[in-house]
């Protein structure tokens, strides 16, 4: 009977050796040490011994079972650290690895031109004012100096929601509402960029809603000089160091003097060429000194103040910027057409 024992812990231990997974050790333990296994069997058969054989096979069947438990819970615990050691190394993340790229958005390019130019001219002192795109005829046009019945009207004519209420044809009315709304009549210094509609049939040049960008300075001696400097950084500083500003007289109904601003051609440098239509000259906005009728219906007595204001199409710019052909492009949002001028 001892060495039916000892044969079956050295049987038992070398299963425990060989089993590679917890349902093969668990087997195993069902196999030895359950109440069916082949110990329990001899512990039962112990009442044939003698009294003198029967502690020492006790004892001994005791110890081999003990042992046989001893050698699975250990396996055990060896088992369960290598499928940890597994899992811990399949799951790591190799840092190491290039990413995958998330497409990410960005401004549309008009967005970006409007930024550019108000940054430009924050720079000197401006601050952005918006208003309203719904407009009275009062404020997008009589305050503007342009009666009903006026002539220059008809070069602006909008969609009507009443005979007295439009959408606004330039940012202007805005300006003429700041000038209005401040009471202690102080200086003014502002851009106004915003949505504008006029009643256009579309095409490569034109819209029924395009963005405009109006400027205004008013205070006390304000000059014509004081235009040019301003619009000559500006256009320096949007088109580059090289670019000379001319300024051709012109009309508008709210400025007088009034003018047109051209910069010099940057593909043939003044010389002349398709891009320029062989003036040397691309015009780039208008732009005058503020009517006095215009001051005076704002509450601004213009024999004390006087102002430049000028407008401009944020479209034009970028057309003329980036080579852009036809300005529906800005509308119609051809991922292909915004893609190319999302800045890294
Ligand atoms: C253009 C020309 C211009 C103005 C806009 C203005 C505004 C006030 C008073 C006087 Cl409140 N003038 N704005 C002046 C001259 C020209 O725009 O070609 N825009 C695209």
């Amino acid at each position: 009977m001892k060495e039916q024992l000892q044969a079956l812990e050295k049987e038992a231990l070398q299963k425990v050796d060989d089993a590679t997974s917890l349902k093969e050790l668990q087997d195993v333990r069902v196999a030895y040490l359950g109440k069916k296994g082949p110990i329990t069997e001899v512990l039962r058969g112990m009442g044939k011994l003698s009294k003198e054989e029967r502690p020492v096979i006790g004892e001994l069947a005791n110890k081999v079972r003990g042992n046989i438990a001893d050698a699975i819970d250990s396996k055990k615990a060896s088992i369960e650290a290598a499928e940890l050691e597994k899992q811990l190394e399949e799951e790591t993340i190799d840092v190491t690895l290039p990413g995958r790229p998330v497409p990410t958005g960005g401004p549309h390019l008009l967005t970006s031109i409007v930024e550019e130019i108000e940054d430009l001219f924050i720079g000197m002192g401006f601050e952005v004012r918006e208003g309203p795109e719904v407009e009275t005829d009062y404020y997008n046009f009589e305050a503007l100096n342009l009666p009903k019945g006026h002539p220059a009207r008809d070069m602006q004519d909008s969609f009507y929601i009443t005979e007295e209420i439009l959408m606004r044809t330039h940012t202007s009315p805005v300006q003429a509402r700041t000038m209005n709304a401040l009471e202690d009549k102080r200086p003014v210094k502002m851009i106004c960029p915003g949505k504008v509609y006029r009643r256009d049939t579309d095409d490569a040049t034109h819209s029924h809603q395009f963005t405009q960008i109006e400027g205004l300075y008013v205070d006390k001696n304000v000059r014509m000089s004081d235009l040019k400097g301003v619009l000559d950084r500006f256009a320096k500083q949007m088109f580059g160091q090289g670019r000379e500003i001319r300024l051709r007289p012109s009309f508008f109904p709210f400025t007088e003097p009034s003018v047109e601003m051209d910069i010099s051609c940057k593909v043939c440098n003044g010389e002349g060429c398709s891009v320029c239509k062989q003036t040397g000259w691309i015009e780039i906005l208008g732009a005058g000194m503020v009517h006095p009728r215009v001051l005076e219906m704002a509450g601004y007595d213009p024999k004390v103040y006087s102002g430049f204001a000028f407008g401009m199409g944020p479209e034009r710019i970028a057309m003329l910027k980036y080579g852009v052909d036809d300005i529906r492009h800005f509308y119609t949002n051809d991922i292909r057409f915004l893609k190319q001028y999302h800045q890294a």
